[in-house]
């Protein structure tokens, strides 16, 4: 197949790769901005190279001359959770969009494979608007905890490193490591609520804080320097007290002021 043949073969990939992980990032910055606990935590996407794409053809022993049909991860996104928990909350997100027609689905989690790998993996149809119109690629989406990504990436880099041939001494360490992981992810979940309590009350303080900082700022353009110079003492008092509810307060105070400003 001619370089030609294979950029435009992979194009509407490519764009359904760029397109998903700008909408799953957007579900990220929009827990950040509310101060909600985010289900996702990392958005990676890629398209398979050539060279792997031959090489899983002739692993399969399928025709290159229909590669749409025969391999399902030339588009590959992955989800980095925190926790097992959130990995049934994003699937189950998945599922209920209308972005997204879901064609098959491995339970790796519950389902481990015989490696020791874990992961929940939807493939997908997306449509991407191309020149000559709409069209529909199959996406894999792999999901996974940042434990179980740790496991998997340095697993994926021996099997490369071995050419799929791992010694026994190798494969039983990361059989052990694989255990251990199942073990810190159920650790993680027994935490997670309070954990997800302190990352929440972290993003809403740096909200406030950005909230604050922004009004102050746009003050310095219709309110007196003296009276800014005593709102910023103010503020950093009540910084000093590390309360929200204060900040929250003081918030809340300064946008009246800013309101009394933007009226006159
Ligand atoms: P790469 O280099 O990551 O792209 P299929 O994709 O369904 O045609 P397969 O292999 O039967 O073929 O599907 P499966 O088992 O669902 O695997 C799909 C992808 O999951 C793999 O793609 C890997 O990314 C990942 N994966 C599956 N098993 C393992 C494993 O034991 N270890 C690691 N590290 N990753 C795994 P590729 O194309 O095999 O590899």
């Amino acid at each position: 197949m001619d370089i030609q043949l294979w950029k435009e073969i992979l194009l509407p990939y490519q764009m359904a790769v760029s397109e998903i992980t700008l909408k799953f990032n957007g579900i990220i910055s929009e827990h950040r901005n509310f101060g909600t606990y985010s289900p996702i935590e990392q958005v990676n996407g890629r398209v398979k190279k050539i060279s792997s794409i031959l090489e899983k053809c002739q692993k399969k022993g399928t025709s290159v001359d229909d590669i749409e049909n025969n391999i399902e991860d030339i588009a590959g996104i992955r989800i980095i959770c925190q926790f097992v928990e959130d990995i049934y909350k994003v699937v189950d997100m998945i599922k209920n969009r209308s972005d997204f027609e879901i064609i098959q689905e491995k339970d790796y989690i519950t389902n481990q494979k015989e490696s020791g790998y874990r992961s929940y993996h939807l493939i997908a149809l997306y449509e991407v608007q191309m020149l000559s119109g709409p069209k529909k690629v199959k996406v894999e989406i792999q999901i996974r905890t940042l434990a179980m990504n740790f496991w998997a990436t340095v697993e994926h880099s021996l099997q490369y490193k071995y050419k799929h041939n791992i010694p026994p001494h190798v494969r039983k360490k990361l059989s052990n490591a694989a255990d251990a992981i199942i073990t810190l992810d159920e650790q993680m979940s027994e935490i997670r609520e309070e954990i997800a309590d302190a990352q929440n009350s972290f993003q809403i303080k740096a909200n406030i804080i950005a909230d604050i900082l922004n009004t102050i700022q746009n003050l310095y353009s219709i309110a007196n320097k003296r009276e800014i110079v005593k709102i910023q003492d103010e503020f950093f008092r009540v910084y000093k007290t590390d309360d929200l509810e204060k900040l929250e307060r003081f918030s809340k105070e300064l946008d009246i002021i800013a309101e009394g400003y933007r009226a006159q």
